[in-house]
């Protein structure tokens, strides 16, 4: 059973409450990127066919044939996955372009896949589309096979890549640059040019989310694992970092900075298998459903993104292990969080001052603590006792992250069941705890920047094996 709260509010709203905003704040396509966390990334190139996870750049281009390659397989699977979303790797660090790209000469239009006229992007840009999927791409900047890279012409040859996909695939939903800077053909490394790639990136894809290391527009998360921090502000110093190597350390990347000037969300990377490309001695390593959600509890679940690696196998298909673990984790969160029901009668939710003195207010869906939030506290009451093991908290981000640290005290009646402390509180937190039956939950925000204010509040009783460990 599945308990949706409808939060509903009492007392007047408190007149006069100004915005007070707590800077910085997330733009608005930072703030739509954030309401749809979940989407799949696919590895798929040279590598695909040689079984390496890094390609030397100089394989030949007709390694790369998929007998079978169908992009409406990944997206139908995709989409059942419940993603809302795909990047693919449009170029990998070997340099290959899977579209023909005109500022290359090791791409599709050299292999013998389709006689040469075969184009990835264009087909899943298409195949997207009909699914209403978003697309995206990985644009590797380290390229060891273009004989420019290593030069400042390569720079340029970079930035027309940029321009090519965006102009004749686009609009993007995400634009992914790897940090990776290793030696090219020449045994040169790239100096690559960061500021003209972003500020081409700005001119011709400003909706776009750009990802790097460092942002600008959303970070990641210190590891490949998809784990956020317990702790994830949405925030991050980037003054005197670069990207690649010059990056904050992996565990400033993973929780964010409390103070940080800039906002720059965490997006979680991780593989469905060990590699990121497809091997097939890995079949039998797919994570398993379970493990799956776990990830997502501890990436979507502390207010981050998730992409998720499924890679094509040679055939240029996602193979059955992929997708079978795909549909199976769909079907927990399924069970977890879907079917709401959503009665008036089931719950209030109040927020009382010092002295237990009820003092609520809300407004449009959202629950405004006062600016003595110390001292108050949000009650939940049921009408009967239920069954629970999991709350989800949204805060409303329009006005800044504010919440550093809550708590939650389960109670049947008045005996207290459970009760833990938490840190950051983000678009999304997802609480899960050992079952309890109760009739009250209690939360208090025991330290914030500013007055707290949340848009979502909802109360679940998931399959006790997923519940987080
Ligand atoms: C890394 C790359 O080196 C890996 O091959 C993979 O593409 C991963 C997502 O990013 O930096």
């Amino acid at each position: 059973m599945k308990y949706a709260l409808v939060i509903l509010f009492f007392g007047i709203l408190i007149s006069g409450r100004s915005q007070n905003p707590v800077y910085p704040l997330p733009s608005v396509k930072q703030l739509a990127w954030q309401a749809a966390p979940f989407y799949l990334f696919i590895h798929f190139g040279p590598n695909t066919f040689t079984d390496l996870e890094w390609g030397k750049g100089s394989e030949k281009e007709e390694l790369f044939n998929p007998t079978a390659m169908d992009c409406r397989q990944w997206c139908r699977i995709a989409k059942e996955a419940g993603a809302s979303g795909i990047v693919i790797t449009a170029k990998h660090h070997d340099g290959f372009c899977l579209w023909p790209s005109a500022y290359s000469t090791h791409t599709v239009a050299q292999s013998k896949w389709k006689n040469g006229h075969g184009d990835v992007l264009k087909e899943l840009s298409i195949a997207c589309r009909e699914y209403g999927l978003s697309f995206g791409v990985y644009l590797s900047p380290w390229d060891r096979n273009h004989p420019a890279y290593g030069t400042p012409a390569y720079n340029d040859i970079f930035i027309n890549m940029m321009k090519e996909v965006v102009s004749q695939y686009g609009p993007f939903f995400e634009f992914w640059w790897d940090g990776a800077n290793g030696e090219g053909p020449n045994g040169k490394k790239q100096v690559y040019d960061w500021h003209r790639f972003e500020t081409t990136m700005r001119e011709i894809a400003p909706k776009t989310m750009v990802f790097s290391d460092i942002g600008p527009d959303m970070r990641w998360a210190g590891n490949e694992n998809g784990i956020a921090g317990f702790t994830n502000w949405n925030l991050l110093d980037t003054a005197g970092f670069s990207r690649g190597l010059g990056a904050p350390p992996n565990d400033t990347l993973n929780q964010g900075n409390i103070n940080g000037r800039n906002w720059i969300p965490a997006e979680c990377d991780v593989s469905i298998r060990p590699g990121w490309f497809y091997h097939v001695k890995e079949d039998s390593l797919v994570k398993s459903p379970e493990k799956l959600f776990d990830i997502y509890l501890k990436s979507v679940g502390r207010g981050a993104n998730l992409i998720l690696n499924v890679p094509p196998n040679p055939r240029g298909l996602i193979s059955p292990y992929d997708s079978a673990a795909l549909m199976g984790f769909a079907k927990l969160r399924k069970e977890s969080f879907g079917d709401l029901l959503s009665n008036n009668d089931q719950s209030v939710v109040y927020l009382y001052g010092k002295n237990n003195k009820e003092i609520s207010a809300g407004k449009n869906g959202v629950i405004y603590w006062g600016n003595n939030f110390k001292d108050e506290f949000l009650e939940i009451l049921f009408n009967k006792k239920i069954t629970i093991n999991c709350i989800l908290l949204n805060e409303a981000l329009q006005w800044g992250q504010r919440v550093k640290s809550f708590e939650i005290e389960i109670y049947d009646k008045d005996s207290l069941q459970f009760k833990k402390a938490y840190t950051t509180l983000g678009h999304q937190r997802i609480i899960s705890f050992p079952t309890r039956n109760s009739n009250r939950i209690i939360i208090r925000i025991t330290d914030a920047k500013s007055d707290p204010r949340l848009n979502g509040l909802s109360v679940y009783h998931i399959p006790e094996m997923l519940v987080e460990k």
